[in-house]
């Protein structure tokens, strides 16, 4: 098999940059090592950004999202007691859309399939060799038999647990990791939404956010341990926690049908540089976000946006510096959301040893964004996605 550019991984980073270089005329194969199914029934992320909807819409993609994609002008941070509004819209003049990721990636595998282009589902991806020459291959298992994908370009969209990233030697390879003691134990639930927006709320016993899928699909999540086993909490201790943890007078959480449940770890991850040779890293196979930012498939899409136009010019000029710069102009976002992810991280989770210190500092950080407008603002263009960079 051959390709122009081989793309491990049919996440919204590998299906987008798919569609990207369809549009531009760029041959491409896809490869996932999961079914169709599971893929889009994973649920994950929820916020899209202006920018991800934008790209979306120019890629002929954002049909669905347009009907059924919530626009919000605005989230709450939560702390003693009281909901303050962050007015993103009137801040920053962008709002958000939410839209599962589980319904991006639908829409794109949709388009692909309609398009009758190469999207190999169970095909398992080994590594990836020769990048430093000008047919690097990719090496999978599909239908019980091993193969070779010959490419121009690897695009190595597999996620953070891939086998892309190892591809890029050692001693060039640096990666920069933060984990923290705790993750988040999600639930998605039959049930329309209690809040009119998302509800970020610091409290005592943890951090808690309210976000929502669509008019009756609520998604919830509290702070637990990183370790912590589902099994441990059954829908009653879930409700209970999230009603303790965002309460409010004249204010009542609408408990329902418990549909999914999972914990996820947290974890920041950066690696530099994002490309070597002819194989390119994108999205969570190149870095991770703590989700308390909302930026992870944001960064995936904004990853690719990059790689396409550049892969457009080194198709169109035959000159390989277009490719060159692609890991530096991705890397200026990718910190810029680092640092706001863990900065919110830090801001609204509470650590089990709980030091008083800490505390007094979190809340001197909420009081000063939610009272000042230039703070507020600061928060804010960060949330909908900086345009500047
Ligand atoms: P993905 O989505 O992990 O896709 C990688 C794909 O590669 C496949 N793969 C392989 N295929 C072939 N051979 C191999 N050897 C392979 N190894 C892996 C995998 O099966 C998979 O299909 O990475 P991608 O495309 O970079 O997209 C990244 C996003 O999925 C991720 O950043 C977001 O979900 C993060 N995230 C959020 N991001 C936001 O922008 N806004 C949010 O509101 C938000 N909320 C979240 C989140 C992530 C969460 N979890 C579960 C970590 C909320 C949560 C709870
Ligand atoms: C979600 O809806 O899944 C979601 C929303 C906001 C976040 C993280 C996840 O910061």
């Amino acid at each position: 098999m051959r390709t122009q550019v081989g793309i491990v991984g049919a996440g919204p980073a590998g299906l987008t940059l798919a569609r990207l270089l369809e549009l531009a005329g760029i041959e491409s194969v896809v490869l996932e090592n999961r079914s169709r199914e599971y893929c889009e029934r994973r649920v994950r992320a929820g916020v899209l950004e202006q920018g991800t909807v934008d790209l979306l819409r120019e890629a002929g993609v954002a049909e669905r999202l347009e009907q059924e994609g919530i626009v919000h002008g605005g989230i709450y941070l939560q702390f003693e007691g009281e909901r303050h509004h962050v007015p993103l819209a009137e801040l920053t003049g962008r709002t958000i859309v939410i839209y599962g990721q589980t319904e991006v990636v639908k829409d794109l595998i949709a388009a692909r399939v309609a398009s009758g282009l190469p999207l190999l589902f169970e095909a398992d991806v080994s590594g990836v060799a020769d990048v430093e020459s000008e047919r690097p291959r990719v090496r999978f298992t599909y239908q019980g038999r091993e193969q070779e994908l010959e490419c121009e370009v690897v695009a190595g969209c597999d996620g953070f647990h891939g086998v892309c990233r190892s591809a890029i030697p050692a001693g060039v390879l640096r990666t920069f990791e933060r984990d923290y003691p705790f993750g988040w134990l999600g639930i998605l639930a039959e049930v329309e939404p209690s809040a009119d927006e998302l509800v970020y709320a610091y409290n005592e016993r943890g951090f808690a956010l309210l976000s929502l899928r669509s008019a009756r699909l609520s998604r919830y999540y509290v702070q637990v341990r990183h370790d912590e086993d589902p099994a441990d909490w059954p829908d009653d201790r879930v409700w209970k926690e999230l009603r303790l943890r965002t309460e409010l007078d004249g204010w009542t959480l609408e408990p329902g049908p418990v549909l999914e449940k999972g914990v996820t770890g947290m974890r920041s991850f950066v690696t530099e540089p994002m490309q070597y040779g002819r194989l390119f890293l994108a999205g969570d196979a190149a870095h991770i976000v703590p989700p308390t930012g909302a930026k992870g498939l944001n960064l995936a899409v904004s990853d690719v946006r990059i790689l396409a136009r550049r892969l457009v010019d080194w198709q169109g000029t035959g000159d390989g510096a277009a490719l060159e710069g692609y890991s530096a102009e991705c890397l200026g976002r990718v910190w810029r959301a680092e640092h706001f992810s863990w900065w919110m991280t830090s801001m609204l989770h509470v650590a089990e040893d709980g030091d008083p210190f800490d505390r007094r500092l979190q809340l001197a950080q909420l009081r000063y964004v939610t009272s000042s407008r230039p703070a507020a603002a600061s928060l804010a263009e960060n949330y909908v996605g900086l345009t500047t960079l």
